[in-house]
């Protein structure tokens, strides 16, 4: 790796002192306390995690250790031998503690009207009863559930309904095919699986249950399925197997009473599907302690969410976003968290905006693609909408750049509200990295430090340590409690993705940086970097300066092979509405890049696009970029979670149509 070229790309200077918490009730509160609190938790790990876990979560009887662990094998254990419930900790007690009829979920479905408040209670009893229902199925402890829903708050209830009965469910996003479904629930041998009639998207009702008969056909692990109505679909019903959710909840002898088993700290919670760079997805396997101490603590630290407000997470609940920070970690804290079942664009692009206006939302949790996508259709839209109840911002599942980040912070932080930048992973189970609302001085594009207790490190492709500003490969040396415990069904593959390259270290596969303040910039995947003749370069931050232009609503970057270079650089890059495509904007584009970067990073080719390959979570697809780039036409793996596979067939003429071949 070459430092240097990664140095000179380090543009960004600005910085954004925090405010102070108007409150004065913010965990930590200022700088001064991040240090102590990270200081106490690095000399003293088990005595910091033992104090909050305790704090957080409510034990049936106390561990045994607090710590157990050996990174070469990998084995690690928190809390060992103590007993809880992820339900109870996210219901029952709250029906005790005064919050009892205090909204848990406020549900907005995609159609206006469609709103939906479960109270603690209310949620606590349509969990017990589900519960009920998945005993009465034959599911006992440790019996994989699959559940293949939409966003409606039967996702919420399921999950907890699993987790109430010692049961792991893993959670197949929506958008994923009946293949990506079947291959999901015969590796975890689901004995269940929950599903919906249809899903409502962007004013149209898309047929689910037909993809869930489809992968059922070939996971003879399965013997029931449980169906929400949603859509009000006529769905054809497998006798013995299938049955509606309505109906089996208030089948004779479902009733609303089911005690909480009580599951040792390791039991696992769940197992939650995502792809790696080869081969087919990795089960990733949390477990119940550690996972919810951490859920609960980060949420409360990171969003300085507070009995009082309204918290919402855009993501989906099919993703780990939705499973820490819509579920898991705001109801442990006793939280309201909206559940929104719709998308940014549709019936308008301010439809965000708008449902922060009528529930007066105090702090919003999104993804920089949403940002970019709303900010191309310009700031007119967000001044529709009375959004000054939001406090504090959030943006997580890629670097932010910093043009998008300062229209977010401009137009829907008013300029003055915190935006934490988070960094995390599936496998993390929670944010490791990110600002602290009151506390951190921000800098656009940088996720800037490790919370108290995550020791993250950067280290050459050799093992040793990384300089200041140098890129590397970005590590975890010690253990946290919300890191994955496996790879379901897999310990060889548990332990060569991410414990074998470094020995004793957790491998994160994104590369980053620290600047000379102890600031991390997270580069990217590090098979997303880019090396042009001997030159290494983040493609995150080629994407950025693109974006930063005027005339760019977004850009993404890949190498393509070069006879001399050994690489070069190919930019996809859409262009905002009303403005034309012409060889001039490429040349002004290539100018523009080579002045906010330097020559190595100026694109050979820019191909202008419509649209990219994006998973339906908004993760644009690199691999099918990469092959377009080199010209190779066919072999693109899986691309059953694109969100538009046509995109694929447009970026091909596109690319013939400009380069001949
Ligand atoms: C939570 C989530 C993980 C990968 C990760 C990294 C990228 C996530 C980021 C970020 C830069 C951030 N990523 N947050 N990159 N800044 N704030 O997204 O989990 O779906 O497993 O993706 O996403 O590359 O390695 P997951």
């Amino acid at each position: 790796m070459s430092e240097l070229d990664i140095e000179s790309l380090s543009k960004e200077k600005r910085t954004f002192a925090p405010i102070s918490d108007p409150r004065a009730k913010a965990y930590v509160p200022d700088m001064e306390a991040y240090e102590a609190l990270y200081k106490r938790a690095d000399e003293d790990p088990e005595g910091f995690w033992a104090e909050r876990a305790k704090e957080l979560v409510t034990w049936f009887s106390p561990w045994e250790k607090t710590l157990e662990y050996d990174m070469h094998k990998p084995e690690i254990k928190w809390f060992a031998g103590g007993k809880l419930n992820v339900s109870y900790n996210c219901l029952d007690r709250h029906l005790e503690n005064g919050r009892r009829n205090k909204a848990a979920i406020i549900w907005q479905g995609e159609p206006e009207e469609d709103v939906k408040v479960y109270t603690y209670q209310m949620l606590h009893t349509e969990v017990c009863r589900f519960a009920n229902v998945l005993k009465a199925k034959g599911v006992k402890k440790g019996d994989r559930v699959a559940l293949y829903l939409p966003m409606i708050p039967e996702l919420a209830i399921a999950m907890l309904a699993c987790a109430r009965i010692g049961a792991i469910h893993s959670i197949v996003f929506a958008g994923f095919s009946a293949v990506s479904l079947q291959n999901r629930i015969q590796d975890s041998a689901a004995k269940v699986v929950v599903t919906a009639d249809a899903v409502l998207r962007a004013g149209r009702t898309i047929p689910l249950k037909p993809n869930a008969d489809e992968a059922m056909k070939k996971c003879p692990s399965v013997d029931h399925c449980i169906v929400v109505n949603r859509a009000g679909l006529e769905v054809p019903m497998q006798e013995g197997r299938d049955c509606w959710w309505h109906e089996c909840t208030h089948a004779d002898g479902i009733t609303d009473v089911c005690e909480p088993e009580p599951m040792d700290a390791e039991d696992i919670l769940f197992i939650l599907y995502t792809s790696g760079s080869t081969g087919k997805p990795k089960g990733v396997v949390h477990t119940t302690g550690g996972y919810l101490t951490y859920a609960a603590h980060t949420t409360q630290w990171v969003f300085d969410v507070t009995d009082n407000d309204v918290y919402w997470c855009t993501a989906d609940v099919g993703w780990i976003t939705g499973h820490s920070y819509i579920v898991y970690g705001p109801l442990c804290l006793g939280a309201t968290s909206l559940m929104f079942e719709g998308v940014p664009s549709w019936p308008g692009p301010d439809r965000f905006w708008q449902v922060v206006e009528k529930f007066k939302v105090n702090i919003f949790y999104t993804a920089p693609t949403v940002v970019r996508a709303l900010m191309r259709e310009g700031v007119d839209w967000t001044r529709k909408h009375d959004i000054s109840s939001l406090r504090l911002l959030g943006s997580v599942g890629e670097p932010i750049n910093p043009e998008a980040w300062m229209w977010y912070h401009t137009y829907i932080g008013a300029g003055t509200k915190p935006i934490v930048d988070t960094w995390w992973q599936t496998e993390t189970g929670g944010i490791l990295i990110s600002a602290l609302p009151y506390a951190t001085t921000l800098k656009p594009g940088s996720a800037t430090k490790p919370l108290p207790g995550v020791d993250a490190a950067i280290v050459r492709a050799d093992g040793s340590l990384a300089g200041p500003n140098e890129g590397g490969h970005l590590l975890i040396r010690k253990p946290w409690p919300g890191m994955l415990r496996g790879v379901y069904g897999n310990p060889e593959r548990y332990k060569s993705t991410y414990f074998q390259r470094f020995p004793g270290m957790y491998e994160s596969g994104d590369g980053a940086r620290v600047d000379d303040d102890g600031y991390f910039w997270i580069m990217g995947r590090l098979d997303d970097v880019i090396n042009v003749s001997g030159h290494r370069m983040g493609t995150a931050e080629v994407e950025s300066a693109l974006v930063s232009h005027e005339a760019v609503a977004e850009a993404a970057v890949v190498g393509m092979p070069h006879a001399i270079k050994g690489e070069s650089i190919y930019a996809y890059v859409t262009l905002k509405t009303g403005i034309d495509e012409s060889e001039d904007l490429r040349k002004a584009l290539r100018a523009w890049v080579r002045t906010e970067i330097g020559p190595i990073a100026t694109p050979e080719v820019i191909q202008f696009t419509e649209g990219l390959p994006k998973t339906r979570s908004g993760k644009i697809m690199r691999r099918v970029l990469r092959k377009i780039a080199a010209g190779v036409y066919d072999d693109f793996g899986d691309t059953s979670t694109l969100a538009d596979p046509g995109v694929v067939q447009d970026l091909i003429e596109g690319k013939k149509d400009l380069t001949g071949n």
